[in-house]
């Protein structure tokens, strides 16, 4: 299939014409202060254009025979497919891209393109603002040397580059990336969570700018916050602060401007200073400026999100000569590591607990804003409020989107590979990369400092994790620190995301997993607070940077976009075999032998394809639920819950596990799971204490609650009713009473939780319960599980009698509304629907206020759609008990 679609590819490439000099597109205008990115790139291989770079990146050089983007920034593999050389769909279907031959990548590639620049004049500046390059590269800008691969190296090495002397009105511009290879370069991998990029991630994968000054230059603003508590009540601070150079020949006598605008654009000031600076000399421009009344920026479940405006110019006598312009928020962010070693993070003052999640970039770094605003969107409809970053930084307009949406993000450098080999990381000792040279400390070194610049000024940003599974050793750990103090770094810095030592910044988070499955009560049974550590590893204490129950399954309209007939049957055929779609095959993560068996065990064998689906959303959605109710729950316990990232928020390409939601965006069990726990108004059953925990993760005033409880039977008849009563408390969690009626447990039995402010309900919650809990095996917890000797059985559950549920469908003005209407006398089990459209594809993104839900005999049920635009055709309804229909909208 490749070599026919590389054949394709030739013949498209014939059809584009050669580089024509006066067809060149203008990048800058007339003007100092201007920047814009290389806005697409031809690339080839060097085995077919050879390595004469001067020659290369002369004007007119024929690339009819290049591969032609429309990109600013793509990989080698992201420039194919937008070249239309591969398809995504065809790589990532069944085992397509294991056979994939990547020693096209094994040479170095060139990225070429020609742009005209304003003709040159006195005083005029043209510089070169690389982002990152993977792995290193080589410049070229009309024949002469710019850049070489011993200095431009890193996916996040961010140099400025004086091109004024290699500049003219007609330019050709070449890039020569290098292979890239984990153990030896400082690059954008996976490790164990998916098979790499064929190319690994080699080329321009972040934007190149030129950008056009007066002899005064600038560098990236940096805006620093001084907030007193209580927030809001006492004026702010703000410094924005400037890196000003002299490019030109002699001293210049310049003028610096600073504006601050309020979040509706009123201007609060006009600051300025007189300076001069010496030839090739240059310092740090700096304003202070009290603002009163500040407005402040808070996380989405606490607030709104005003953003300032900050803009700098530089004037020679009174011809501008470079400027800047950045957002910002006045907020404030702190973190502490308590008396257990756990690290607690505040907002504004405000303990915070972070409710968060793993992201996953696109397998081949392909960034997409409007994707990832709905993944932003999708993180707030299920309680979420912190993504983690591990190592994956991608694009500026990540952070921008961050801040609008009132997103907390805690980025941070990515595990192994070269990243953490360091000399004592014997974790490394069977596949050494070579511990890292003064070269290396070096790239590590301007690639934080480029980071940091990038995130200063952005108030989404929760803190910066240096290491992930190791620290990094003292010598880097002072290379990040200055390069973060440098940027104007404000909110905390952390050593690593695990408790492992040696440390030279304690991280005060857990990184123990689980990975894998475990049973719901894993995260509830917490006997004793001191002897937690020792086989407790995942439970619901602390903060866990990276931990789930390994769940992620896919449904059917997704599953069939990439997996073969045969994939499918092996899914629940083949319960302990390897999956390419599963991590990677060194990994013990291939498999879903773990999820598997307690499939298999504790609902039962598998009749089919779609009975095995319908278990694995129903174990999905119990493990995330009872994930984040744990770590809800726990948050005032003696030693807090302080913090929880879901391993992982999504992956990559289209995967079996780790995810909260597919690469195409359905949401299934383990997301309307998390949707459950991580409300920010819930009531949790405890399974272990029978407890009924009353969670409040809002800030504003209490009132009284209460809770209704009710155990149901299979067979509809009501068990067991209780009320609690109580008063609710911002930002706190706590137990408000026991669940009775569970001791003499029948096969399975249905629990329904409903909490009211009168009588409104605020939370809606229903658990299945047999007779007795899964039995774990503490004492063999491993950093991956905790084995489970005794599953609970909830066999009985294929026994529900069928139920009968009608379903109508209004359209409304932002999606449709759906009635569900139990018309039975036993429970409607876990009941999803799903909008498709005329082609019977998933429709998505889709916003449903639930989902997989249980409806008591005879319940009627509202659900609301909100969908991005477009019509759905049909929605699909389907159930434990109840038959999988259609119904046309
Ligand atoms: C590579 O570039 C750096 C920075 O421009 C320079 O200091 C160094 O001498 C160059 N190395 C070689 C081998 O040209
Ligand atoms: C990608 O990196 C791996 C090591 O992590 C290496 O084995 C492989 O050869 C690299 N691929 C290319 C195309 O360089
Ligand atoms: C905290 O960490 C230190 C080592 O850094 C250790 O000596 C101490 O026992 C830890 N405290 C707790 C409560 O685990
Ligand atoms: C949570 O607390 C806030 C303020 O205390 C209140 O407005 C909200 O209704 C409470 N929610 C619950 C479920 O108690
Ligand atoms: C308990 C419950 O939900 N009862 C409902 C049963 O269904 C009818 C309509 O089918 C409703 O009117 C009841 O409120």
């Amino acid at each position: 299939m490749i070599t026919t679609l590389l054949l394709a590819a030739a013949g498209l490439a014939q059809v584009a014409t050669a580089g024509d000099a006066d067809q060149q597109p203008h990048l800058l205008t007339n003007g100092p202060g201007q920047s814009a990115a290389i806005p697409r790139w031809d690339i080839q291989s060097t085995a077919k254009v050879g390595t004469d770079l001067g020659k290369l990146s002369t004007t007119g050089v024929d690339t009819a025979n290049w591969h032609h983007t429309t990109q600013s920034r793509c990989t080698l593999m992201g420039c194919l497919l937008d070249a239309g050389v591969y398809k995504d769909s065809e790589l990532w279907f069944s085992e397509n891209l294991k056979g994939f031959d990547g020693s096209l990548f094994q040479v170095p590639w060139v990225y070429r393109n020609e742009f005209s620049l304003p003709p040159a004049k006195d005083g005029q500046h043209f510089l070169l603002e690389t982002n990152g390059i993977t792995s290193e590269a080589d410049i070229f800008i009309n024949g002469n040397q710019i850049a070489n691969s011993t200095f431009q190296a890193g996916s996040y090495g961010g140099h400025v580059y004086d091109i004024t002397c290699a500049a003219d009105e007609k330019n050709a511009i070449v890039v020569q990336v290098h292979p890239t290879n984990y153990a030896y370069d400082l690059a954008v991998g996976f490790g164990d969570w998916n098979p790499y990029a064929p190319d690994n991630g080699t080329g321009v994968w972040r934007d190149i700018n030129v950008r056009q000054t007066g002899d005064i230059s600038m560098g990236p603003l940096s805006v620093l916050i001084d907030l007193p508590l209580p927030a809001g009540e006492k004026d702010a601070t703000v410094t924005v602060r400037a890196e000003a150079k002299n490019r030109g020949r002699s001293d210049v006598s310049f003028r610096a401007n600073a504006a601050i605008a309020d979040p509706s654009g009123k201007a609060i000031c006009h600051l300025w200073q007189d300076l001069k600076l010496k030839a090739g000399e240059s310092r740090v421009v700096e304003f202070k400026q009290t603002v009163t009344q500040p407005q402040i920026w808070w996380p989405r479940q606490w607030g709104g999100q005003p953003l300032y405006t900050a803009t700098v110019d530089f004037t020679i006598n009174e011809q501008l000569s470079d400027k800047r312009e950045t957002t910002f928020g006045i907020r404030s962010v702190t973190s502490a590591i308590n008396q257990y070693n756990d690290t607690m993070f505040t907002v504004n003052g405000k303990p915070f607990q972070v409710i968060g999640a793993g992201y996953n970039a696109d397998q081949f770094l392909r960034w997409d804003g409007r994707y990832f605003a709905d993944i932003v969107e999708y993180m707030f409809d299920m309680g979420l409020n912190t993504i983690r970053l591990e190592g994956k930084m991608e694009q500026p307009e990540l952070y921008e989107i961050g801040d609008r949406a009132g997103l907390m993000v805690m980025a941070g450098w990515e595990c192994c590979d070269k990243w953490e080999s360091f000399e004592y990381n014997h974790d490394l000792a069977l596949n050494p990369p070579p511990v890292w040279d003064d070269r290396e400390y070096g790239i590590a070194r301007y690639s934080m400092a480029h980071e940091a610049q990038v995130m200063q000024p952005h108030p989404s940003m929760l803190t910066f994790l240096i290491g992930s599974d190791y620290s990094p050793d003292e010598r880097a750990t002072r290379g990040y620190i200055e390069a973060l103090q440098q940027a104007g770094w404000q909110v905390p810095i952390i050593g690593a995301a695990s408790f492992r030592e040696p440390a030279v910044i304690k991280s005060g988070m857990k990184m123990q997993g689980p990975y894998d499955w475990v049973p719901p009560n894993y995260w509830h049974d917490l006997p004793d607070t001191a002897s937690l550590q020792d086989t407790r590893f995942g439970s619901s204490f602390g903060f866990g940077s990276e931990l789930g129950a390994g769940v992620g399954t896919p449904e059917l309209g997704s599953l069939r976009k990439f997996l073969s007939d045969s994939d499918l049957d092996d899914l629940w055929k083949n319960p302990d075999k390897g999956l390419y779609h599963m991590s990677n095959a060194d990994s013990q993560f291939h498999d879903r032998k773990v999820y598997n068996a307690a499939l298999f065990a504790r609902y039962g064998k598998p009749s089919s394809l779609e009975d095995y689906l319908m278990k694995a959303q129903l174990s999905d959605y119990e493990a995330t639920r009872a994930q984040y109710e744990g770590f809800a729950s726990r948050w005032n316990a003696e030693r807090p819950a302080t913090g929880i990232i879901y391993w992982m928020l999504n992956n990559a390409w289209p995967g079996l596990h780790w995810n909260q939601f597919d690469k195409y965006l359905r949401a299934a069990g383990s997301y309307f799971g998390t949707k459950t726990g991580a409300r920010p108004e819930h009531a949790a059953y405890d399974y272990v204490s029978r407890d009924v925990w009353l969670i409040n993760r809002s800030l504003d005033r209490g009132g009284k609650r209460s809770v209704e409880i009710e155990v149901l039977g299979l067979d509809g008849k009501v068990l067991h009713q209780q009320t609690l009563s109580a008063d609710t408390e911002a930002n706190k969690a706590r137990t408000i009473g026991k669940v009775e009626g569970l001791d003499e447990v029948d096969g399975v039995v249905l629990l329904r939780l409903l909490l009211k402010d009168g009588d409104a309900v605020l939370s809606r919650n229903v658990y299945w319960l047999g007779a007795s809990l899964d039995e774990l095996d503490w004492e063999a917890s491993d950093w991956w599980y905790t084995p489970t000797t005794k599953y609970a059985d909830y066999t009985a559950l294929s026994s529900l009698k069928p139920a009968d549920v009608a379903t109508t469908v209004t359209r409304g003005k932002d999606g449709y509304q759906l009635t569900l209407e139990n018309r039975s006398d036993v429970p409607a089990f876990f009941v999803s629907v799903n909008l498709i459209d005329a082609q019977g594809h998933d429709f998505n993104p889709t916003v449903w206020s639930d989902n997989y839900v249980t409806l008591w005999p005879h319940e009627k049920m509202d659900l609301i759609a909100r969908v991005r635009g477009g019509n759905a055709a049909k929605v699909q309804v389907k159930g434990y008990n109840v038959e999988a229909g259609e119904v046309a909208l």
